[in-house]
């Protein structure tokens, strides 16, 4: 095997953000500018040598093209293996079981999420450790250093590798194994939850669901599982064809861009009983009843509630964790089912620890992500199976379910409001200005309510001791509301400023109340505190979930 030593020089910016490095695709196809960032992974690599790696994405525009070049430098870095779903093809949440179950050295997935594809569209690349979870921060920053000081890069000469064929081939002496992208991910899922049951209810003439792969990877997953090994009807799985550019659409599972999905639910004409979309890369979910959106944090503490219906976790869950910003319902059931709850910085590396320390058995986010320890990422097919265990449980609506668990725990009324490609100075300053007013901002009363405190969200990892600071501001309201306010770390236009607003509701007189009169008092201390229109010049935000 011929090895290739070329020099090259840093670009500016290869920092991963929330979760990996994201791109324009014509930011990553410039010359140089994929190899450098992988090179710059590889090189904070020890011992990879004869190691196993596995790599993936979500089949987006320059995943054929980004793949058959990691395969080459793979080669040229010492692997002895590299374990690649077919056509290049691995869900997120897919990839990181294939890590654990073959015991792989790590992995590289290649995916922009929820974000748009196709040639004007994003592309991402992030590394998974031997956990199958996200590389955590120290690696990160390791590998943005890297990047900053990069001279040269080493690539095998070799052709490309057909990767439409199941089975092995080489590149020198590194075999590549194509390998099935769904059948280790369903055996997994198997032996999580009751099948019998859920084949039973698909069965039911009064139970009919839709799932919506808005054209992105979950695809071939949901048909092969809901459709094949469950039986669910021919037809159950839409826009369920990968496409590198998702067929135009936005494949992020909110009630704005799956609206026809909610929509179709809305309708009593459709016969749906239950909903369900996930994201470009799959690890991110929605869930609808008829006439009736989950919210991600209801959908994590319902998850919580009702864990002794699912066979692997009805023996008992040791906790539960959640982003800051989700909202507080599960530490509710938490409470009482006496199990602790933490609370961790935005972005599903740090679930990682205290997974594999066994302190949680579930974790979730405000941004439709939901999981276990059964992967180290969050995923969207998981909860869709994971809440049709519990329909087929429970003979109640999706509605009726969590109404009663409202009734039960109360009401965490929720939203979040994103404000879109602001210019990224005039961003920075609203947080900085939120920092400046932090001492002065608690014992304030805003809208009748008290600021009980108000902090720069700063994490220790109970299990590493590592510190991750300015992970958010959050004003933390007496009777437990709660408003926050962080830059996202994942979109690639400016800044997205997230403001994420939630108050508690104890009364179940109250919970018919429309979310947005019940949080308009929050909003309105939200735009103020922070002078959203006087910083940014914005007067709305531009989506609301
Ligand atoms: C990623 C992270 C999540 C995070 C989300 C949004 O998800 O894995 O932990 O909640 O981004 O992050 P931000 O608010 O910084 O944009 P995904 O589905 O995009 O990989």
């Amino acid at each position: 095997m011929k090895i290739s030593t070329v020099a090259t020089t840093p670009f500016a910016g290869q920092k991963p953000g929330t979760s990996g490095l994201r791109k324009k695709v014509k930011v990553f196809s410039q010359p140089g500018f994929l190899e450098n960032f992988v090179q710059s992974i590889f090189d904070n690599l020890v011992g990879q040598q004869g190691q196993t790696l596995v790599l993936g994405g979500d089949g987006r525009f320059f995943n054929d093209v980004a793949i058959q070049v990691i395969l080459r430098m793979a080669a040229a870095a010492g692997f002895g293996r590299v374990l690649v779903g077919q056509n290049g093809i691995l869900s997120t949440p897919a990839a990181s079981a294939v890590i654990r179950k073959h015991r792989a050295f790590g992995g590289i997935v290649l995916s922009a999420s929820h974000n748009p594809g196709g040639p004007d569209g994003d592309f991402g690349i992030k590394y998974n450790l031997a956990n199958g979870g996200p590389a955590n921060e120290t690696f990160t920053e390791a590998v943005y250093k890297r990047s900053q000081s990069i001279a040269e890069y080493r690539i095998a000469e070799a052709d490309d590798i057909d990767l439409g064929c199941l089975g092995e081939t080489s590149i020198g002496g590194m075999v590549v194994n194509v390998i099935d992208p769904v059948s280790d991910y369903l055996e997994l899922l198997e032996s999580l939850f009751d099948f019998e049951r859920i084949t039973a209810l698909l069965a039911r003439p009064d139970f009919r669901m839709r799932f919506d792969a808005m054209h992105a990877v979950t695809g071939p997953y949901a048909r092969t599982i809901l459709e094949g090994r469950l039986g669910a009807p021919a037809g159950t799985v839409v826009n369920g064809t990968p496409l590198p550019d998702f067929g135009g659409g936005h494949p992020d599972p909110n009630p704005v861009y799956a609206a026809d999905l909610v929509a179709a639910l809305a309708d009593p004409a459709s016969g749906l009983s239950f909903g369900a979309a996930s994201d470009g890369d799959g690890d991110r979910n929605m869930i609808v009843g008829r006439g009736f959106i989950v919210s991600p944090s209801d959908s994590l503490a319902v998850i919580a509630a009702n864990y002794r219906l699912v066979p692997a976790y009805a023996a008992g869950i040791s906790g539960v964790a959640r982003s800051m910003p989700t909202s507080c319902a599960v530490d509710r059931v938490a409470a009482e089912l006496g199990v602790p709850a933490y609370e961790t910085p935005t972005g599903w590396k740090f679930f990682g620890s205290l997974l594999d320390a066994g302190k949680v058995t579930f974790c979730g986010e405000e941004s439709a992500g939901t999981g276990s320890w059964h992967v180290r990422e969050k995923d969207g097919l998981w909860a869709v199976l994971y809440w049709l265990n519990i329909l087929a449980r429970r003979d109640e609506s999706v509605e009726q379910i969590v109404r009663e668990h409202w009734r039960h725990f109360g009401r965490n009324v929720y939203s979040r409001h994103d404000y879109e490609a602001i210019d990224t100075e005039k961003a920075e300053a609203l947080m900085n200005g939120l920092r400046q007013k932090l001492p002065t901002l608690a014992g304030q009363t805003y809208e009748g309510m008290r600021i009980e405190a108000a902090d720069d969200f700063c994490y220790t990892d109970p299990i590493d001791g590592s510190q991750s600071e300015k992970q958010g501001i959050r004003l933390l309201l007496e009777g437990g509301s709660r408003v926050v306010f962080r830059l996202s770390g994942t979109g690639t236009e400016g800044a997205t400023l997230r403001v994420y607003l939630e108050r508690y509701v104890a009364d179940p007189a109250e919970h018919d109340v429309p979310v947005k009169t019940a949080l308009a008092p929050l909003v309105r201390l939200a735009v103020s505190v922070a002078d959203i229109p006087g910083i940014t010049g914005r007067n709305a935000p531009d989506v609301i979930s």
